[in-house]
């Protein structure tokens, strides 16, 4: 029988995941969408046959057709949904980031341990696209020797309209600090965060960004963020070992020769890039809730990049150089 999801919040990603999980997947129905702007609830259940709108993300949780949750609500929201469908005992898929502080996190880790089972998958699509999932596995295989820096760039053409200076870091930054600790397999130590000359497309928001990372192991990672690149939306990583280089391949796979120039097409948006991360990712979610087992990003790994975006907040503000301190990691995560 397929899983009857229950969606709160239908903005943009919200939406993308409603027609996924409506026409492109397999296993799953939306039956109820909820949203703080209930127009836009209503609006986006008319085009799904047989879901209804909910008056609260609480109602949602609560409704006895629901069988699990998809929360792509605002990041200051997610502690409460999160929770909630945890003390319901309702798998829940949460979008990036878990939460806004690692406080907030730590407090969905507590909640999902006094449950005593994995009921959460966090987010992080890029664990899920072909191009990482190949990349790791050249590094992990160990054919480049050990992992000595990684060179990362994070760029969008714009930002959103509601987009603040801190969101480089909790919002974007959020998904290479995810990206490094699982391609790498260790923790992120230590995040300073570096301002060049500002872009004069950035407004008040400093862009872009270098963040330096520091693993346990001792691998750095220099990653910049640019929110004003213009050109298109680009995600670059590289890995330095020590016998060798991998790197995510250009996106296109296909090069125009034409009028004295090669030209080959840059993705618009992070939709457009991660389309099938989103695809595999959501439907690995719903299928380990059809076996009632969450295996995908944990709760810990949601707690770990918040905490990890704490200390980035710290190192924007102050431009020092800022540890990252995880708690111990419950049993319930020993699993990878
Ligand atoms: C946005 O919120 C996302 O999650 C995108 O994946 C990311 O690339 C973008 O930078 C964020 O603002």
């Amino acid at each position: 029988m397929a899983v009857r999801v229950g969606v709160i919040g239908v903005g943009v990603i919200g939406q993308d995941h409603v027609r996924r999980l409506t026409h492109v997947l397999s296993g799953s129905r939306v039956v109820a969408v909820t949203d703080a702007d209930a127009a836009r609830a209503h609006e986006v259940a008319r085009r799904v046959p047989g879901a209804t709108v909910r008056a609260t993300g609480r109602d949602l949780i609560a409704a006895d057709d629901v069988d699990a949750v998809l929360v792509a609500s605002w990041g200051a929201t997610h502690e409460e949904y999160v929770v909630a469908c945890i003390e319901a005992g309702k798998p829940v898929f949460c979008e990036k980031p878990l939460a806004p502080s690692g406080d907030a996190a730590a407090r969905i880790v507590d909640a999902e341990v006094a449950a005593g089972r994995r009921l959460v998958q966090v987010g992080f699509m890029r664990r899920y696209d072909p191009a990482y999932v190949e990349l790791k596995g050249v590094v992990q295989e160990g054919s480049i020797g050990l992992p000595l820096l990684m060179h990362c760039a994070h760029r969008n053409a714009s930002p959103p309209p509601y987009y603040e200076a801190h969101m480089a870091v909790t919002e974007t930054a959020v998904h290479e600090f995810d990206m490094v600790r699982w391609l790498l397999e260790e923790e992120i130590t230590a995040v300073t965060v570096l301002r060049p000359r500002p872009s004069r497309h950035g407004g008040d928001v400093q862009d872009p960004l270098l963040l330096l990372l520091e693993t346990s192991n001792g691998v750095l990672v220099d990653l910049e963020t640019s929110v004003n690149i213009r050109y298109g939306y680009d995600i670059r990583c590289e890995v330095v070992g020590e016998d060798g280089t991998a790197e995510l391949g250009p996106v296109s796979p296909v090069v125009v020769r034409r009028d004295g120039a090669l030209t080959a097409p840059v993705p618009p948006d992070w939709q457009g890039r991660f389309e099938r991360a989103y695809d595999v990712e959501l439907q690995h979610w719903v299928d380990s809730v059809t076996a009632g087992e969450a295996i995908g990003p944990s709760t810990w790994d949601g707690y770990a990049a918040a905490v990890i975006a704490d200390a980035g907040l710290r190192s924007l503000g102050s431009r020092d150089r800022v540890p990252v301190e995880l708690r111990d990691k419950p049993d319930l995560y020993a699993k990878p």
